[in-house]
């Protein structure tokens, strides 16, 4: 934490970025770190996403500020050049964030990744542990259920 913050105070260009298909989380955890970067005083902050978002997310504060990597890949592609501090939110892989992956990854600024996803193996590892956890106890329950079935 106090690492990113020193990160923060050194920056002049920052660029706020999420995955593809920006949903509320995406959008919402954006443009309030985008509000938050603002009311410290960096001026020079863009929230970048790879494609357009829905219309019902449009109530949200300033967003008609953010560019859409698909409409605006130009000027987005420049701003990730310059850009001194690069933020990842909502996302963990960068195969998330689609034809915006290859700028992120030749830009040459501090990429720093939030997110509340679980690491995509991980996830998978989970599914796998609930597996062995339901074909363990499964032959218990089938016994007892086969007990309380018995006829007396
Ligand atoms: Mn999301």
């Amino acid at each position: 934490m106090e690492e990113m913050k020193q990160l923060i105070d050194k920056a002049k260009k920052i660029v706020i970025t999420t995955h593809k298909n920006p949903d509320g989380d995406a959008i919402g955890s954006s443009l309030a770190f985008f509000h938050f970067l603002k009311n410290i005083k960096k001026n020079d902050v863009e929230v970048i996403v790879p494609d357009s978002f829905p219309y019902f997310l449009y109530w949200m504060t300033d967003a008609d500020k953010v560019i859409c990597y698909d409409k605006e890949k130009e000027q987005a592609d420049k701003l990730f050049s310059d850009a001194d501090l690069i933020f990842s939110l909502d996302y963990n892989a960068l195969e998330r964030v689609g034809d915006m992956a290859e700028a992120i990854k030749n830009a040459s600024a501090i990429k720093i990744m939030i997110d509340h996803h679980q690491y995509f193996y991980f996830f998978l590892l989970q599914f796998f542990l609930l597996y062995l956890l339901i074909v363990s106890f499964l032959p218990y329950c089938k016994s007892k259920f086969m007990k309380r079935k018995k006829p007396i």
